[in-house]
């Protein structure tokens, strides 16, 4: 024990250090009990020779208590005597805000030159561990057990474990690239953010490879001396990102109509950029072509007020081809997304049968007003008593189908999308496009309108798309998915096309796995006892499958 004189001399001089602050919003006091007033002192002294702000006597700007050889109880203990002696403090809001530290954290800090991220190690535990830092959490391992919000509360964290998913997908290792989406889907299901790494501990999904990509993202965090804060990172994210195949096939798969497989036999070739591809000579289908032409507008975000408007419009194509017909917004947009890549549509009508043959005259109709770009049609080859369940493992339905690129006018005054305007449009593309058409082709058709070439200069003839790129026209290419359902199917179409896709993933799996059913977007058929389970809602799917309704905006998975 230092005398007393002695111990004030020290801490006057500890006072005076005067160093510039460089950490202001690191407030340090220092607890004196089983520490020794001269070794505080000393390491006082210490900390403010490198630009700490370390208090003398505890007080309510306090953010960090280091103790050292003092239990967490204790120190928790004493800095409740303290808070409760200081009026206006609540006693647990403090406790949220204030770190109680081991003395490791002060040295680690001193020795680096910096506040240096809070660690487990650092903390000093608890014999009663409550708060929300502590929340244990617990997730049932299928998507579809679980609610999952469209904004997670670690999207640092889901981020980046779907560009490794990304990374994954690219090299066609769709093991690992599930395994990165279930982890990234766990996390993001979660109701706070993680801020431990043992918090994790017994989640589902979590394999050691996520596992060690949290734990390189989530530290260290350090305060540097420009108050920048810096945190951990994935050297492993990192490399993937700025790597060229991520970056390329990221281009490429871009493309409409262009899968992993044509992007990555590409990549191969040396083709890296869109004007490589146009320069190489390769022979490009009628997809690829129209994705081509429209790259920049097709990988602009579709807006909900855009996904609205073309719901209008293709609404009124429906109407106008048959009465009573009814389209509902799938896919994103239904689960509450307010952008999209796509904007997907379902139509069906109350009495059965009379959707048949309906798309293509919705196609028709679309395509005369002008509000198509390309467009491939697909025929309904599901049969339920001939064929029998569709194939859980398989996305791929048998709907009557329809992959768009939708023409949407756009005001360029205003450089938004005018309603009124839109509804009662006749576009002039008669006038300036041509339309190729495909003979159709076991049930498929496809079209892709060009603008119209000058046969003698092969030039284009430049009404509706100025050489000045997308944004001086006055539409965009807008992707649209049109499925038409009949009436019977409508609620097994509505789960299977509103996503996510993980979600739909894991409700096939687990009417496979758990209740030996099989669940497609047409049906829900029992193996065992060899019955079609009807259902005309989605909450009746749900039942049938022992699983609680969940909402589509919490089936963001
Ligand atoms: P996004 O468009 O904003 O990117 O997001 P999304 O709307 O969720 O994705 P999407 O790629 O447009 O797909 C919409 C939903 O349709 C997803 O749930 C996906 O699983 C589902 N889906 C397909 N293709 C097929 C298919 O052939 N059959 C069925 N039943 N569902 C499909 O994408
Ligand atoms: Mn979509």
């Amino acid at each position: 024990m230092v005398p007393f004189k002695k111990r004030r001399i020290q801490l006057h001089a500890a006072n005076s250090g005067d160093g510039t602050i460089k950490f202001p919003q690191v407030v340090i006091f220092l607890l004196e009990r089983k520490m020794g007033a001269s070794r505080k002192s000393f390491l006082t002294q210490l900390g403010r020779g490198k630009g700490f702000l370390v208090e003398e006597s505890f007080n309510q700007s306090v953010t960090h208590v280091v103790s050292e050889n003092n239990s967490g109880d204790e120190a928790r203990t004493w800095l409740n005597s303290q808070l409760s002696e200081q009026s206006g403090v609540e006693k647990n809001s403090a406790k949220e805000e204030i770190h109680v530290l081991d003395i490791s954290w002060y040295t680690e800090s001193m020795r680096v030159g910096c506040p240096v991220v809070i660690m487990d190690r650092h903390r000093l535990q608890e014999t009663q561990q409550c708060g929300p830092e502590l929340t244990e959490f617990s997730v049932p391992s299928y998507a579809c057990q679980r609610c999952t919000p469209l904004m997670g509360h670690n999207s640092r964290l889901t981020d980046a474990l779907s560009i490794l998913a990304d990374s994954a997908e690219f090299s066609e290792n769709e093991g690992r690239n599930v395994a990165f989406r279930r982890a990234a889907a766990v996390l993001k299901s979660l109701p706070q953010p993680v801020t431990r790494l043992k918090q994790l501990q017994g989640l589902p999904c979590l394999g050691e490879h996520s596992l060690r990509v949290i734990k390189d993202l989530e530290g260290p965090i350090c305060l540097c001396p420009q108050e920048i804060l810096v945190e951990g990172v994935s050297l492993e994210v990192e490399t993937t990102k700025h790597s060229k195949q991520y970056t390329v096939m990221k281009i490429l798969t871009g493309i409409f109509g262009v899968g992993v497989k044509t992007a990555d036999r590409w990549f191969r070739e040396g083709i890296h950029t869109l004007s490589e591809l146009r320069k190489s000579g390769h022979a490009l289908n009628r997809a690829q072509q129209a994705g081509l032409q429209h790259y920049e507008d097709l990988n602009l975000p579709v807006t909900k007020t855009e996904a609205d408007i073309i719901g209008h419009i293709v609404k009124k194509a429906v109407n106008a081809v048959l009465e009573g017909a009814e389209i509902t917004l799938i896919g994103g947009f239904r689960r509450g997304k307010q952008t999209g890549h796509d904007v997907d549509f379902l139509i069906t009508h109350p009495e059965e049968g009379r959707e048949e043959g309906l798309m293509p005259k919705v196609v028709s109709w679309l395509e005369s007003q002008g509000y198509l770009l390309y467009q491939k049609t697909t025929r309904n080859s599901y049969l339920e008593a001939k064929e029998g369940p569709g194939q859980p493992s398989s996305n791929m339905d048998r709907f009557e189908r329809c992959f768009l690129i939708f023409r949407l006018p756009v005001d360029m005054d205003e450089g938004k999308v005018q309603m009124e305007r839109l509804i009662g449009l006749q576009t002039q593309t008669e006038n300036c496009t041509q339309t190729n058409r495909c003979p159709p082709v076991d049930g498929e058709t496809e079209t892709h309108t060009h603008p119209i070439v000058d046969a003698s200069t092969q030039k284009r003839i430049p009404v509706l798309e100025p050489t000045q790129g997308s944004r001086n026209q006055p539409w965009r290419a807008v992707r649209v998915d049109l499925v038409v359902s009949p009436h019977s199917q409508f609620a097994f179409a509505l789960l299977g096309w509103t996503g996510s896709k993980l979600f739909e993933r894991d409700l096939r799996r687990w009417a496979k796995q758990e209740k030996a059913m099989s669940l497609s977007s047409h049906a829900l058929y029992n193996s065992i006892q060899r019955t079609y389970l009807r259902a005309n809602s989605e909450e009746e799917i749900f039942a049938h499958l022992g699983l609680e309704y969940i909402p589509p905006s919490e089936r963001n998975a």
